[in-house]
């Protein structure tokens, strides 16, 4: 049976800041951070470039290729590996109308030329694997940019950027709102949409977010079934999400667990773990979390995939098939209610 790998970034360890109040917890060094991979059962490392090199635009490329194979010796030493990067460009001044659908065209050129960094970034540190969080492409006011433009605009970048690097594969990472009031790729379909526009579809893919999904009001195992059946399921930053309000990043499970099962249901009947690729936990420790127990939800989360995963694979099949031949849902749902409920 294969075994699921398992990721996250070094954000999800963080001081407790929200927008209403001050870090909370002290800042955990980031060789700290990596030493605590292992020892919670994770291998893989997500990264913004800035997290593998800080303050990377002022880096020459020499710089960063020094820094960069500093980091690559760090992770090897800890037996652990990058799964992708991310160019953070949501932070950056140049970056406030967004980056590739800025309507300011250095803004553009700014955002490709970051981009190609991360990329070298990504390549330094082992992984062919970028992350697009398309953070500030989309709008605060609908009338401050043309849509049809800027989905052209994403489609040039994504074909310059591919013409950039022949082995780079980008999976994008739909969020339907936050920071902007409407973002321009909100699910999955999008983004698989802006794929096969692209030069090289079979170089553009998706990560799925459980809260990004709940956020645009569908439901994360189907958008991940979507993905699946085309190939194009990269990653996912599997976390939760109690409503409609700000993304939360709750701990796998913690408000929805069928829901959260359905999610390990399709990536079983998806054979995501045979493709080994990571399965990324994108959570937050709640602000009240003392520091010396500011990781539980990355371990918590972890255990609830593996407990669903034998919730999963001990589902009895028959009564699922007989359920479905005789087409009595009722039977199924308590079915299922009951392989839940019951140890
Ligand atoms: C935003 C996110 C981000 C991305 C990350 C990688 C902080 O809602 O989910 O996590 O996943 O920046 O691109
Ligand atoms: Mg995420």
């Amino acid at each position: 049976m294969t075994e699921y790998r398992f990721s996250f970034g070094p954000w999800n360890i963080h001081e407790g800041a929200d927008p209403f109040g001050p870090p909370v917890r002290p800042t955990v060094e980031f060789a700290r951070k990596l030493g605590l991979y292992r020892e919670l059962g994770f291998e893989g490392v997500q990264f913004h470039d800035d997290d593998a090199v800080p303050d990377v635009e002022d880096k020459t490329f020499d710089q960063l290729q020094k820094e960069a194979a500093e980091m690559k010796k760090l992770l090897d030493d800890q037996g652990l590996v990058a799964e992708f990067v991310a160019p953070r460009l949501w932070e950056t001044p140049q970056g406030v109308d967004g980056g590739y659908t800025a309507n300011d065209p250095a803004a553009r050129q700014w955002a490709l030329e970051r981009t190609k960094r991360a990329i070298d970034i990504a390549h330094l540190l082992g992984t062919n694997l970028m992350v697009l969080w398309l953070a500030r492409e989309g709008t605060y006011i609908r009338e401050s940019k043309n849509a049809i433009e800027a989905y052209h605009l994403l489609r040039d970048a994504l074909n310059q950027l591919l013409e950039y690097s022949p082995p780079i594969h980008f999976a994008i990472e739909p969020k339907p709102n936050e920071p902007m009031d409407q973002a321009y790729v909100p699910t999955i379909g999008h983004a698989i949409a802006m794929s096969y526009q692209t030069c090289d579809p079979t170089r553009v893919g998706g990560l799925i977010e459980s809260a990004h999904a709940l956020l645009a009001g569908l439901d994360p195992a189907d958008e991940m079934g979507f993905a699946l059946a085309h190939d194009k399921l990269w990653s996912v930053h599997l976390n939760d999400q109690n409503g409609l309000k700000f993304d939360q990043d709750k701990s796998f499970g913690a408000v929805n667990l069928r829901g959260a099962y359905n999610q390990v249901r399709v990536l079983e009947l998806g054979g995501y773990s045979e493709s080994q690729r990571f399965v990324g936990l994108d959570v937050k420790a709640m602000r009240t979390q003392k520091p010396e127990v500011a990781h539980l939800h990355l371990k918590n989360s972890r255990a609830v995939f593996l407990m669903l995963v034998d919730k999963v694979r001990s589902f009895p099949q028959d009564v699922q098939q007989q359920c479905v031949a005789d087409r009595n849902y009722e039977a199924l749902e308590m079915a299922v209610l009951e392989h839940l409920l019951v140890k």
